[in-house]
């Protein structure tokens, strides 16, 4: 391609609504275009990187035995209907009525279009397994559609549904999309982490998310240093520590904390760290009963851990008038010390002794406070989010904390939909028996977009190899210059006779927007074709991602890229 016929609009200035580096890169290259909100036009560039990834899908989908399909994007209400679903979703659920009146969504999943084709062409169990997957359009209509590509309302996504008899041939079929994904993101060069997403408490979790790793991710995770165990933090199991409590070694004794309510505030006034304190935070639940729940002073509560323990409809933090009436202090000051609600602790709380905690009265804590000598709690459970440093709950690691932005995901649904929608076959008894199915998802645009999140610098996108929309860029230094022009069609040609994915920059340019364009734009590696070099036969090859200089013979130079761009897939 060459770049002067080429459209790579690039712009200088990120647009105002992109609040993210990827969404400010993928606007500034050019690679798409905002139409409406969360609507965008994919530009050239930019579907060469979008196709790049679905190759890589439709790859390893193929190759774990799933079959592509493709399902409409309108679906009819009636197959919605029928799920349950057409009443259970608001106005996410984007509908429209035909000129005959008929109800329609935009498919915004495709659970019951698949669900429907099965039901209607498999009948035996010798047609099992199963697995049928699509690349397609999906729309959702969400409320702040933002973020670029990371969060738009119409966004690529492939989606793949299995169905099988037996739950064994079930978790089989999970386990191999899980290994897929595993194979997909680490073709596409990126940095990611497979997280359990329901609390395997028994072991074995049949769902996980698949995390690029990211600054910018919206979601904390935790990985094992040591094996392949990784969590979203709200989701991760806190191993429990057996060592028991050092034995009190001072008194209960109450101190002027004048102003300090937060963690921070009075461990700085006291010159403790906050693992020395302990927090007390007052819950109201839907029974109308508050609780006080007690966390060590640099822990935070997962109300998720603390919801299912309850078991309560719902748990939210008290108001402060609650606070109030229950402690006799305003907020900040809340202490378990004669207190009259019951009062759960999460576990690691059994491995302090004289700490700090709030001594129910404006402006006062108590320091030396010990269990079950100072106060009684009722129950002790996993209530807190894990951090990094944590023990790892399945070998003798160390968990290490990242963020992460999720680009797929993998379920096992069971029977919900082949029950409901009547997908049944008949076993090898003639029983007529519902699908077991799983539902596995990876956001197209969305990787695109992470592995900018992950990829970056100050000077634009450093595309992975396997994904980058070219793989070498030739930057004719000085087009009026015969021989630079001559040498540059030369390397330009050969490289496309090998194969190699090229543009050529052959703009009436400066060099010194040249290489800010380059590097902008990202691609892997940069020939420079100029009149010095040329002088000795030489071009010159740098890393977008590294900073030396290699001088390349012109000769060999169309070989010599080939087999590093080889080397890079
Ligand atoms: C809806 C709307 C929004 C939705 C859904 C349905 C999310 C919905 C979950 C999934 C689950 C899996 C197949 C691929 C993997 C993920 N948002 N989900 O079901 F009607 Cl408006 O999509 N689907």
């Amino acid at each position: 391609m060459r770049y002067s016929q080429y459209l790579l609009p690039t712009l200088k200035e990120s647009p105002a609504d992109a609040e993210i580096v990827s969404h400010q890169l993928m606007t500034r290259t050019g690679m798409v275009r905002k139409v409406a909100a969360g609507i965008y036009s994919y530009m050239p560039f930019g579907l060469r990187a979008i196709r790049k990834v679905e190759q890589i899908v439709r790859d390893e989908m193929n190759r774990a035995g799933a079959i592509e399909c493709l399902m409409p994007m309108a679906n009819p209400a009636e197959l919605w209907q029928e799920s349950g679903r057409w009443e259970k979703y608001g106005k996410e659920l984007l509908r429209f009525k035909d000129r005959k009146e008929t109800e329609f969504c935009m498919g915004p999943t495709h659970e019951e279009v698949v669900t429907d084709i099965v039901r209607n062409t498999v009948n035996s169990y010798r047609q099992l397994p199963l697995n049928l997957y699509q690349i397609q359009t999906k729309f959702r209509d969400e409320i702040r559609p933002r973020f670029g590509l990371m969060r738009g309302r119409e966004f690529i996504m492939k989606d793949a549904y299995s169905f099988d008899l037996e739950e064994e041939s079930a978790d089989k079929s999970y386990e191999k999309m899980y290994q897929a994904y595993r194979r997909i993101f680490e073709r596409c060069g990126l940095n990611f982490r497979a997280v359990e997403a329901d609390s395997g408490a028994i072991g074995g979790s049949f769902s996980h998310e698949f995390m690029v790793l990211a600054e910018s991710g919206e979601d904390a995770i935790v990985s094992c240093d040591g094996c392949q165990y990784a969590a979203n933090v709200e989701k991760a199991e806190i191993r429990v520590s057996d060592a028991p409590a050092p034995d009190p070694a001072q008194s209960l004794e109450k101190v002027s904390t004048p102003n300090q309510k937060t963690i921070d505030e009075v461990a700085a006034f006291l010159k403790l760290p906050a693992n020395k304190l302990v927090k007390t935070l007052i819950v109201q639940t839907s029974t109308e009963e508050l609780v006080a729940v007690l966390l060590r002073g640099d822990h935070e509560l997962n109300a998720i851990k603390l919801h299912n323990l309850l078991g309560t409809e719902w748990v939210v933090m008290a108001e402060d008038a609650e606070v109030v009436k229950a402690t006799g202090a305003p907020t900040g000051f809340a202490g378990p010390v004669g207190l009259g609600v019951r009062i759960i602790a999460d576990n690691d709380v059994r491995q302090m002794s004289d700490f700090v905690i709030g001594a129910n009265e404006q402006d006062a804590h108590y320091t030396g406070a010990n269990l079950d000598r100072d106060f009684v709690v009722e129950k002790f459970a996993d209530l807190r989010q894990a951090v990094a440093g944590d023990s790892c709950p399945r070998c003798d690691g160390k968990l290490e904390g990242w963020r992460g932005v999720e680009v797929g995901h993998v379920f096992k649904l069971g029977t919900k939909y082949s029950e409901t929608m009547g997908a049944t076959v008949l076993d090898d008894q003639g029983k007529s028996r519902a699908l077991i199915m799983g539902c596995y998802g990876i956001g197209i645009g969305r990787t695109v977009a992470a592995s900018i999140e992950q990829n970056h610098d100050e000077n634009g996108i450093i595309w992975p190899m396997p994904i980058a929309p070219f793989q070498v860029l030739v930057a004719m230094l000085t087009p009026k210059d015969d021989a630079v022009r001559e040498a540059s069609e030369k390397l330009y040609a050969e490289l496309l006779e090998l194969g190699v994915e090229v543009l050529l920059d052959d703009r009436n340019e400066r060099p010194g927007a040249k290489f800010k364009d380059a590097d902008l734009i990202g691609i892997p590696l940069r020939v420079t074709v100029g009149a010095r070099g040329l002088k000795e036969g030489q071009v010159e090859l740098k890393a977008r991602a590294g900073s030396d200089i290699e001088m390349l013979a012109l000769e060999t130079a169309a070989a010599s890229l080939k087999s590093i761009v080889a080397a890079a897939l």
